[in-house]
């Protein structure tokens, strides 16, 4: 199998028993536009580093997957227009065939594992698909989380997603949702869904405290810092227009959330891009906390 590179930062930081966060690379991508791609970049690993642990972003150049990026390689990851999406099944193809790609939550959560890496801060997950009970569209995110022992904190699945479903297949999967002080699911660009947690936790110490005990993948689940949660008629509205848009074009599989997540962007004269800036700045900084309680 493929040999992991793991950027020096992160490898001593591994030996050395430090805490290390995971962060994905389609976020920034097929998620964020560019340049503002690359800032976000940057303040998501200044927000780990300051928490005190040490940000590895992950992605797949010319057919080797790296685990931690030097400064020139998240450029390019921001800036390259050929980086492609890759979920868990495109590792091989893309390693065999030396391609360059960005990882999704699926395919981040396995490599993290894969290097030792116990914690991932991200923006939102995967999930099951609105309509989803005639295309079978059903994130492989769900799959990965059920799978890996990883902890992951997100802001919920997007309202793009059939959320109730998503939280559905979680339960089947036997994956715990944690709720970070609150006890509803929250839902990405807002700070509460209809759906009540089981579960709940108030400090980072609690959340890794209920990771180490259960010794499966769960999600962390926080809310949009109250500040920048979109008002609820403009939420509707992008949403309604960004299915409708999905219809018009046919656009499908894995294009129909980056096709979502640009249309937010560019009909909410950058609400929505501010929204998601600061709720991944969130998560990630939760994400650290966790990881570094993690190792007290
Ligand atoms: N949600 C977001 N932004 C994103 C994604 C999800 O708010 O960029 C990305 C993540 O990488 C996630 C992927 O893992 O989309 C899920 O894609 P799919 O539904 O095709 O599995
Ligand atoms: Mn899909």
């Amino acid at each position: 199998m493929t040999t992991l590179h793991i950027a020096d930062e992160v490898a001593t930081a591994l030996a050395e028993n430090r805490p290390v966060v995971a962060l994905e690379s389609t976020i920034l991508s097929h998620g964020l536009p560019a340049p503002r791609n690359l800032t976000v970049a940057a303040r998501l690993e200044k927000v780990v580093r300051e928490a005190g642990a040490v940000p590895a972003t992950i992605a797949v150049l010319d057919g080797v997957p790296r685990i931690g990026l030097s400064s020139s390689e998240l450029d390019r990851v921001c800036n390259a227009g050929d980086l492609v999406k890759l979920s868990l099944r495109d590792l091989g193809p893309a390693y065999a065939l030396g391609r360059s790609g960005a990882t999704t939550v699926a395919s981040t959560t396995a490599l993290a594992h894969q290097a030792g890496i116990r914690v991932f801060g991200t923006g939102g997950l995967g999930g099951v698909h609105r309509g989803a009970r005639e295309t079978w569209d059903v994130s492989a995110d769900l799959d990965v989380v059920a799978t890996t022992p990883v902890l992951i904190v997100c802001s919920g699945v997007k309202s793009i997603l059939d959320m109730g479903a998503t939280l559905e297949v979680f339960e089947t999967r036997s994956v715990p949702v944690v709720g970070y002080r609150t006890s509803r699911f929250p839902a990405f660009y807002r700070r509460e869904s209809e759906f009540d947690l089981s579960w709940r936790v108030d400090t980072a110490a609690e959340a890794a405290a209920v990771f180490a005990a259960g010794g499966r993948g769960m999600v962390l689940a926080n809310p949009i810092p109250a500040a920048f949660e979109m008002d609820s008629a403009l939420h509707d509205r992008l949403l309604a227009e960004g299915l409708q848009k999905l219809v018009d074009q046919d656009v499908r599989g894995k294009d129909v959330t980056p096709v979502l997540l640009e249309h937010f962007h560019t009909a909410s004269a950058g609400v929505s891009l501010d929204a998601n800036e600061e709720l991944v700045v969130s998560n990630v900084s939760v994400a650290a906390a966790v990881a570094v309680e993690l190792f007290q």
